[in-house]
């Protein structure tokens, strides 16, 4: 048996959260074409017959404006430290750039195994691929490349072969069946700020938190789970947006992550959503300690 963290590092947007899911089976992570989308370390874990592969989805590795975003930088970088094995995952559909040189930049000291996952390939057309793969690698020596689709699990078979091959000898770290270290609570928050992203454009997606004020588990005697939660800005002229005219879009985000969070849990589920103006929440450590922004505990 073989064993390990694996983390999944890259540019915002390239498709690390899509691809976390895929692996573990579930929606452990939210997704959106919106970058930065993910801002704490989420461990998923996938276990076969071979191998028990632990999975550290990071937010995207990007220059840090608010405190906000170095934390979610340090995230990824903690990640870095504790893998077994390392993937970068890149966006086919993506001229290589600057940002890509960032993140080499920072996978230079690596030293355990690194493989490239070209992802997005249900996009482009072959040809395009075969200089992309010479670009990367000319400037670093890699494992394994293997072009991919996190959409539609093209090549996801071949990346789990090379992945399991360079991991260490070891017992499982995780009982079979344990699947996420999210709870209940943080995936609700997290859903929730996943129908404001998918909704909202410019700026807000950036500036929106969601925290859950209370969460009342459904009861042999009602079964109904009952989550109150508030989705923050962090201006007074945002929270019309979120509201809607008349709260057509407060609506519609409730009623769609109640949708989501049904699933999730089971059940039916009653859901009460409040818009609050937060200035500055971006840039308040302790705020973003509340919400769970940034690496969370290092693994041991
Ligand atoms: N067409 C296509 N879209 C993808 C693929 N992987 C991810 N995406 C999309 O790319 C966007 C960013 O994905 P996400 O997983 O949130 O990226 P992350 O920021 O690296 O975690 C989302 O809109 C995804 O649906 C893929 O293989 N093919
Ligand atoms: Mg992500």
């Amino acid at each position: 048996m073989r064993a390990g963290h694996v983390a999944l590092v890259g540019r915002p947007n390239a498709g690390k959260s899509t691809l976390l899911n895929h692996f573990v089976g579930q929606k452990v992570a939210i997704v959106s074409d919106k970058p930065q989308t993910t801002r704490h370390r989420i461990v998923g874990v996938r276990t076969t017959a071979a191998a028990q592969m632990v999975f550290l989805d990071t937010p995207g590795i990007h220059k840090p404006v608010h405190r906000m975003n170095q934390r979610m930088v340090d995230a990824a970088y903690g990640a870095l430290r504790d893998a077994d094995v390392v993937v970068w995952v890149v966006d086919a559909t993506a001229r290589p750039g600057a940002g890509d040189a960032f993140v080499l930049q920072r996978l230079r000291s690596v030293e355990v195994p690194l493989l490239l996952a070209i992802n997005k390939i249900d996009l482009v057309r072959k040809p395009r691929l075969l200089p992309l793969i010479d670009h990367f690698s000319a400037a670093k020596t890699f494992h394994a490349v293997v072009p991919i689709s996190a959409r539609t699990a093209d090549g996801l078979p071949a990346l789990e072969s090379e992945i399991a091959a360079a991991l260490p000898e070891g017992a499982p770290l995780f009982p079979e069946e344990y699947v996420t270290d999210q709870t209940e609570r943080s995936l609700a928050s997290e859903m929730i700020r996943e129908k404001v992203l998918m909704h909202t454009r410019d700026e807000l997606p950036y500036s929106v938190a969601v925290t859950i004020d209370q969460f009342e588990e459904a009861s042999e005697g009602n079964q109904t789970t009952r989550i109150f939660a508030s989705i923050l800005v962090d201006a007074d002229s945002q929270k019309p947006i979120v509201i809607g005219r008349g709260g057509e879009m407060i609506k519609r985000i409730g009623m769609e992550a109640r949708r989501d969070l049904e699933t999730m849990l089971g059940g039916p589920v009653f859901l009460d959503l409040h818009v609050k103006v937060r200035e500055d929440w971006r840039d308040n450590e302790r705020l973003l300690d509340e919400l769970g922004v940034g690496s969370g505990p290092r693994l041991a």
